[in-house]
């Protein structure tokens, strides 16, 4: 028989034997398919035969593990590339759940039982639950499975597409300090989406200025972590670094570093919009050089730049081509105001032993005293998230109780009590009135039942903003960067929800999360809604993630007047107790 064009070759039909093999033992099928797909997998793996002359002269079941059933199969993925039960197999287990077994150490046994208890689909979430802690309650996992886990997705997220920006973070501040530590670089930084501060980045970019590029060059491609020089030429270098990402190095002359710099700052968009605008000004801007006519006009750095051309300064975090230069042309803000880290003066959302966390209140409390915050907001999980161990009514008053303790030792912190409540799918909160009112403050967050209707997602959120106990909307959307798409919601409708209700929109500054993403802040502050920068945090570290959520408040053009927790402390407190 000869196969048609669409059949497949014999190692992938050993591929999709194995596969459907793993599909049956993650849906928990009879046992013995489960071993003959995978026994067949192997007999064709190791077959010395021709494939196709076994199947012309019917004998594919005359080797050893082939019964009838398979032998059928095999002919339909030799002549049509597929078969019907297998892909009936297929559509029944997420594709993702295929992607977490190329983790190292992590089998189907494992992964039917993330997918079974957690509801894990991608190995983003899968992450995401080891970085909750959720895995080590599961049986036949615990805290070393769950560390190996989490090594294991780091390995393969190396030669992954975009990522994180916070996992960039390290190697873009290492490579900096390499190339500004060489003897002929006079200035040098990181561009690109990175500078912008974007959620997730392709590639880190650097700019330097040096009287001897040739030599930069020659010491970056050879910086420690560059696993593969991909180009070198005498002023652009790209590596591949041994994490994955790749790295760009531009090396100019120190005149035209500020022009270099801007335009690998971008982004595309406003790149392309200044330039028009430079020209309907009698300018001409390109990425070595600012000129008028026959002259070239000298920029000391980017500050100046913008000024020449009559424009107030535009930081690197709103340059997206959103409509920043003809704020900036009008005369309109100057961004000199936007948040900083600095202007936080404590935290809201953060989680305890209590729950899923890792560190108990005091640790958090003694965390939160040594990054100078004047409060702490303690929301642990509602009694619906039985999975990451929710309270009871009685833990959470022991836990006010042990607030009050924690408060004595540690004067000048202010502990808030507060819950982060599951919104149930009817849009009600997770207690009854009488133990809600007792706490400072709730945030209202969907945590399951995840509906793909808009609007009836959207109705469920809004029901808990007209709730009254509720102070913040918790992580709006529920996206996970670059794993999971949030639910489908009315973000416009939620915002004059929370606008008229006066409940404060979480900016959850988990880097995974980042939600309500920076495209939608704009539209909320100026609809009067108050936001709260949040870290969301699981552990002290956590706590820290903080500035990432400070990034995206600034890509949002926010300024600490918008920020719940960049105001005074008495202000913060009459601010709860005005909901009250
Ligand atoms: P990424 O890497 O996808 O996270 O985002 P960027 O913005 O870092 O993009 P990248 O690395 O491709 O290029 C860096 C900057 O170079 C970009 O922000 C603006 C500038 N650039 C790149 N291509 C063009 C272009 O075709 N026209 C203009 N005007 N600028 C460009
Ligand atoms: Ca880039
Ligand atoms: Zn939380």
């Amino acid at each position: 028989m000869n196969a048609s064009s669409r059949g497949l070759d014999l190692d992938r039909i050993v591929a999709v034997l194995g596969e459907a093999s793993v599909a049956l033992e993650i849906l928990g099928e009879n046992p013995f398919k489960v071993r003959a797909y995978a026994g067949a997998a192997r007999a064709l793996d190791a077959l010395d035969a021709d494939l196709d002359t076994l199947i012309a002269e019917k004998r594919l079941t005359d080797i050893k593990g082939i019964g009838k059933g398979l032998a059928e199969k095999i002919v339909d993925l030799r002549r049509d590339g597929a078969d019907p039960e297998i892909d009936l197999l297929m559509r029944r287990v997420p594709s993702g759940i295929f992607e977490m077994l190329a983790i190292p150490g992590f089998g189907p046994k494992k992964a039917k039982a993330v997918w079974e208890k957690l509801g894990v689909t991608t190995v983003g979430e899968l992450e995401y639950a080891c970085n909750e802690n959720r895995l080590i309650e599961l049986p036949g996992f615990g805290e070393k499975t769950q560390e190996k886990i989490l090594v294991g997705i780091r390995a393969l997220a190396r030669y992954a597409g975009r990522r994180l920006r916070a996992r960039a973070a390290d190697e873009a501040a290492r490579l900096l300090a390499f190339v500004e530590s060489h003897p002929s670089v006079v200035r040098a930084a990181v561009a690109g989406s990175f500078r912008r501060g974007l959620e997730t980045v392709k590639d880190i970019d650097l700019v330097a200025s040096s009287a001897d590029p040739t030599a930069v060059m020659a010491a970056f491609v050879k910086a420690d972590g560059v696993e593969e020089v991909i180009g070198a030429g005498s002023t652009k270098a790209s590596v591949r670094l041994a994490s994955g990402l790749q790295a760009d190095l531009r090396v100019v002359g120190d005149d035209e570093f500020p022009h270099t710099l801007h335009h690998f700052t971008g982004s595309k968009a406003h790149n392309i919009e200044l330039r028009s605008y430079a020209k309907k000004k009698g300018f001409a801007l390109n990425e070595y050089a600012l000129t008028r006519g026959d002259e070239t006009i000298r920029v000391a750095d980017e500050r100046e730049l913008y000024a020449t051309l009559g424009l107030a300064y535009i930081p690197p975090e709103l340059r997206e081509g959103h409509g920043e230069i003809a704020v900036a042309a009008r005369g309109g803000r100057p961004w000199s105001d936007l948040i900083a880290p600095a202007d936080i003066t404590g935290i809201f959302h953060c989680h305890t032993v209590a729950s899923d966390g890792k560190n108990t209140l005091e640790e958090m409390a003694a965390a939160c005293r040594d990054r100078g915050w004047a409060y702490l907001g303690v929301s642990d999980h509602s009694r619906a998230a039985s999975y990451a161990g929710g309270l009871s009514i009685d833990e959470l008053a022991r836990q006010g109780e042990e607030a009050d303790r924690v408060m004595e030792r540690f004067p000048g912190l202010t502990i808030y009590k507060g819950i982060e409540s599951d919104i149930l799918p009817d849009g009600s909160l997770d207690y009854p009135d009488d133990v809600l009112d007792k706490l400072d403050f709730v945030i209202a967050s969907v945590h399951s039942g995840f509906v793909a209707d808009e609007k009836k997602m959207t109705d469920r959120i809004v029901t808990a903003v007209k709730n009254p106990f509720t102070t913040m909307l918790g992580h709006l959307t529920g996206r996970l960067l670059l794993t999971r798409e949030g639910y489908p919601v009315n973000v416009p409708k939620i915002i004059e929800a929370c606008a008229e209700h006066r409940v404060a929109i979480e900016l959850n500054a988990n880097p995974h999360r980042l939600d309500l993403d920076w495209r939608h802040l704009r539209a909320a502050v100026d609809a009067g809604v108050v936001i709260a920068v949040n870290p969301d945090a699981h552990r002290i570290a956590g706590l820290d993630h903080v500035a990432e959520g400070v990034m995206a408040a600034r890509k949002g053009g926010l300024a600490p007047r918008h920020v719940l927790n960049a105001w005074a402390p008495a202000a913060v407190a009459q601010w709860l107790k005005g909901k009250r």
